[in-house]
């Protein structure tokens, strides 16, 4: 059974392999290279195909910005089925922007730093593995640096995305009380997902005019920071994007003194490690809920609902033992009953809830691989396991789907596109 899985996630892996040294993450539906799959898709390259790895990494660093910052699309090629494309996010606006490669204007969560790490605790020939890292460490101190420099406007070691689209959690709940805060115009657009995909499936049209709305006012800024943190209707302190800065924080001090030197690069992760993550256990703890939640900038207040995102601070090691275990309590409580696959990606005891709805309730592989290796850090192994082979079971059941039902029983359960990168390339590594 093993072996089986792995061979065909390994063909999910090199029928979404493209000429130019990338991979994208499902076709039709997502035709170009996108930040954080590209990271989760190296992890599983890692295990048959280093040099793919490489390349996976290779590509998306090449399209970093002068400034620093990685666009979460890279429009390497040319593809009809996605909207939108690189015509409406015109990165060209942008004057610190590639010159090389057309992209978006907003990122998504920061995994690079802890996947170069994972690539070498995965491959086989550490010193050729070392040798490629140390060619890319510094674009990625490099990002790090844009985010604490730009977008940490508080000064509190928390940075804030301006897109929902950033966050990689693309139509959740959390956003529906800023929709209602802005009046889009109704645009005229072609969308593309929904030929691909069941549009009960996928966000509202109305959900894409905010989406669109909030580019818009980026563009008219020409992409700049400090007028977007002015301006976007939309400004979040993100658990899961945070999280994802603070463990590649520190896969970034691990690689460094294992290279040697680097002193100034080495104090200065610690020191933005530090302060984040103070600023995280103080800004982002609801007490009454048990969980980490999000924060509106704009509102100056807390989004007080409980998401997968809520508890990827257990892979950055970032709550005390104590407070882990009131986060396990709350994740057990609300989303782990016997009827359920671990993890929804949304309170399943809300009204906001909904079990096929993409980012509103289904359960997303990748989440599941943060949450298993997260559990394991405070010692929970047994729910850590049960996360493992829940994932495993869904993809076996139903197939290499973007994202699944949680209610066991449930026929066709896996949604959105199928055949998709991280879900083959994650399951390789929760196999091995
Ligand atoms: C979109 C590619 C991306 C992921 C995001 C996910 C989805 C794209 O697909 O967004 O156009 O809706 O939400 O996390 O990176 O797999």
């Amino acid at each position: 059974m093993k072996e089986k899985l792995i061979s065909q996630a390994i063909r999910v892996l090199e029928d979404n392999f493209q000429e130019g040294g990338f991979t994208i993450p499902c076709k039709g539906l997502y035709p170009f290279q996108w930040k954080w799959d590209s990271g989760f898709i190296a992890i599983g390259q890692a295990y048959y195909d280093a040099s793919k790895a490489k390349q996976e990494i290779a590509t998306l660093l090449d399209a970093q910005w002068d400034n620093g910052f990685i666009p979460h699309i890279v429009f390497h090629n040319e593809s009809d089925t996605y909207f939108p494309g690189a015509d409406v996010h015109r990165s060209d606006l942008s004057p610190v922007a590639s010159k090389k490669y057309k992209s978006t204007g907003m990122t998504q969560p920061p995994v690079t730093g802890f996947v170069l790490e994972e690539m070498y605790r995965i491959a086989d020939d550490k010193e050729d593995m070392f040798a490629f890292i140390k060619t890319q460490i510094d674009k990625v101190y490099d990002n790090h640096n844009y985010f604490y420099k730009n977008r940490d406007v508080n000064d509190e070691g928390l940075v804030f995305i301006y897109h929902n689209w950033e966050s990689g959690t693309d139509n959740s709940p959390i956003w529906d009380d800023i929709w209602t805060t802005m009046n889009p115009p109704e645009y005229t657009f072609e969308r593309r997902d929904t030929t691909h995909v069941d549009a009960s499936q996928r966000p509202s049209k109305r959900e894409y005019d905010h989406y669109l709305y909030i580019i818009e006012i980026a563009k008219e800024n020409n992409y700049n920071d400090a007028k977007i943190a002015e301006l976007s209707p939309f400004l979040v302190i993100d658990p899961l994007f945070n999280a994802m800065l603070i463990k590649s924080n520190q896969a970034l001090i691990n690689l460094y003194i294992r290279i040697g030197g680097n002193e100034d690069k080495i104090a200065q992760l610690k020191k933005w490690q530090a302060k984040s993550i103070e600023g995280f256990n103080s800004k982002l703890w609801d007490d009454k809920l048990g969980a980490y939640v999000h924060y509106d900038l704009r509102k100056d207040a807390p989004i007080s609902f409980v998401t997968s995102s809520s508890f990827a601070p257990l892979y950055a090691n970032i709550p005390s033992q104590e407070r882990a275990d009131a986060l396990v309590h709350t994740m057990m409580t609300k989303f782990g009953g016997e009827d359920k696959y671990l993890c929804a990606s949304f309170d399943p005891e809300s009204d906001r809830f909904d079990p096929k709805k993409y980012w509103r309730g289904p359960v997303w592989i990748n989440m599941n691989w943060i949450l298993f290796y997260g559990l394991k850090n405070y010692g929970y192994t047994d729910i850590a396991n049960r996360v493992k082979e829940d994932s495993i079971e869904l993809i076996e059941k139903y197939g290499f789907y973007e994202y699944f039902n949680c209610k066991k029983g449930t026929e066709n359960a896996g949604y959105g596109g199928g055949d998709f990168s991280w879900s083959a390339a994650l399951l390789i590594d929760l196999l091995n």
